[in-house]
């Protein structure tokens, strides 16, 4: 079997079991575990000069890292990707900037990574990057002569083609993306975008067997929902609900309802909003004052990046202002904790909630949803309240689904998770366990590697018996367009 080789910005510290605050280190390094393999990128350290990749082993995963200089950092990660990308994938074009130096840092960047992964590469590897900071990675190593077969997920939303229009470089950009064999989107409407835009704007064609043919390359271009492993989960939700602070959490509670969320610090997760419906509930509710608590995790990232420091800044004047308006002696009803949480423990503390409050307004997926779900007593689960912009929307079926634009529905969506009856929480429970054990992340992976596989044997034959027609001696793969 080939080697898995994972590229993505950010490798996970080498510590097993211990990723980042991140659903993609997250559901990276559960894949890889797995089927073992070599995982490439930025070791999240600034250098003064980058050098050759520092290769480590941890379990069956190899760890290549390079470090960034601060130029790349500013114009690569702070700049393209988490200034102009992000927001813009997000539909938050009002928070976007574009500056062309950070581009062609961004570009530079992606050549730099490409050339040195090249130099750790077998013929018979597979390559799957991911996400937005790696847009062009196919085009560079194809540049360098890499034939391997080469894919791409994105983890966050892929806009609609006017919002995509709005970055300047869009095309090129596009045109990059289409030099992958695969490229593989969190819901059928993200990968409708996509096809959308590449449709419109150039002229792409996209046949019913999920292959688009555009810019001179054929791809396969799919829907590829990443999951969790719901047993596991549920398995760590219980052993933890021992745990000391868990434990005081719940004696603390004295019979209160818990509202639980966990969220990086982030615009995209909505959680001024949150803090807004929640609020409503107290003032249109007020049985509920003294019988129910908001837990907010949002441990921060990005933190040097000026919109992040502001987010917090707004969010704990809310939790401020809505505790200051409500609370009583022997009751806070925000509780906000800007840090991070052992895994297992967020999983216990899910548990012992009794509503999971999760609205974004706008996601790829949301892994904490569905974590949520996998981590209660089946005898007595929590219910979920999820935004409709979050890509797990469309696979829990059971969530009182809500438009986080909408204070009112969100506050009423809330008041009827705190009053859910029991067989109706056990009936809606059950009805999304099954999706995510059948979906799992053992699933995602194995059918975005299989399409990669095949594709690439596919595109090979294809190539090989035109190369016997024709008699050409050109590459075995399509070369990247300048
Ligand atoms: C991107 C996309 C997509 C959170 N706080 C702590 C902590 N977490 C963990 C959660 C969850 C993960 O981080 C967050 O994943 P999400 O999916 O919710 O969101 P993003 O980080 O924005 O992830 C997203 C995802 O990639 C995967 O494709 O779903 O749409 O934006 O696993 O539990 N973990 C620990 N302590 C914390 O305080 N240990």
């Amino acid at each position: 079997m080939s080697r898995l080789i994972v590229v993505s910005n950010r490798v996970a510290p080498i510590q097993e079991g211990k990723p980042s605050a991140g659903g993609l280190a997250i559901g990276v390094l559960d894949a890889l575990k797995e089927t073992g393999g070599v995982w490439f990128g930025w070791s999240g350290e600034i250098v003064g000069e980058s050098g050759a990749p520092v290769v480590e082993k941890g379990g069956k995963v190899t760890y290549a890292t390079v470090g960034l200089t601060r130029r790349d950092y500013d114009q690569y990660y702070r700049g393209f990707s988490n200034a102009t990308l992000w927001p813009t994938f997000h539909y938050r074009n009002d928070l976007s900037r574009f500056d062309r130096e950070e581009y062609a840092g961004y570009m530079r960047v992606n050549g730099s990574l490409a050339a040195k992964l090249k130099t750790l590469l077998k013929p018979d590897d597979i390559i799957w990057v991911h996400d937005y900071h790696m847009l062009p990675f196919a085009q560079e190593l194809r540049k360098l002569g890499v034939a391997n077969p080469i894919g791409f997920f994105l983890h966050i939303p892929f806009p609609v083609p006017e919002i995509m229009r709005t970055v300047p470089p869009h095309e090129e950009l596009i045109a990059a993306m289409c030099q992958y064999d695969v490229v593989g989107f969190q819901t059928e409407s993200d990968k409708q975008s996509f096809i959308d835009y590449v449709e419109r704007t150039s002229r792409g064609h996209f046949s019913d067997d999920g292959m688009l043919q555009a810019f001179g390359r054929m791809l396969k271009v799919g829907a590829y929902p990443i999951g969790i492993y719901p047993e596991a989960i549920a398995k760590s939700a219980e052993q933890f609900s021992d745990r000391k602070q868990v434990k005081s959490l719940r004696d603390s509670m004295r019979g209160r309802k818990l509202i639980m969320s966990v969220d990086r610090l982030d615009y995209s997760k909505g959680l001024v909003e949150r803090f807004q419906a929640f609020e409503r509930l107290l003032l249109n509710a007020p049985g509920w004052h003294g019988r129910v608590s908001l837990v907010q995790i949002a441990p921060p990232t990005r933190a040097d990046v000026q919109t992040y420091q502001r987010i917090r800044q707004n969010l704990e004047g809310e939790a401020g202002r809505i505790n200051g308006r409500f609370a009583q002696l022997d009751w806070t009803p925000i509780q906000y904790l800007n840090r991070k949480y052992e895994r297992n423990l967020l999983m216990a503390l899910f548990r012992l909630s009794q509503v999971g409050y999760v609205t974004p307004l706008r996601d790829g997926m949301n892994l904490v949803a569905k974590e949520y779900v996998a981590s209660q007593d089946p005898a007595d689960p929590g219910a979920l309240v999820l935004s409709q912009f979050a890509g797990a929307a469309d696979q829990l079926p059971g969530a009182l689904v809500v438009n986080p634009f909408d204070l009112s529905q969100m506050s009423e969506a809330l008041e009827r998770a705190l009053s859910m009856p029991l067989a109706e929480r056990q009936a809606r429970h059950a009805d999304m366990m099954a999706p995510l054990r059948e979906n799992n992340l053992s699933v995602w992976r194995d059918s975005f590697l299989s399409d990669l596989r095949s594709v690439a044997t596919a595109t090979s034959v294809t190539e090989m018996t035109v190369k016997t027609v024709k008699g050409a001696t050109e590459a075995k793969r399509p070369a990247a367009k300048a």
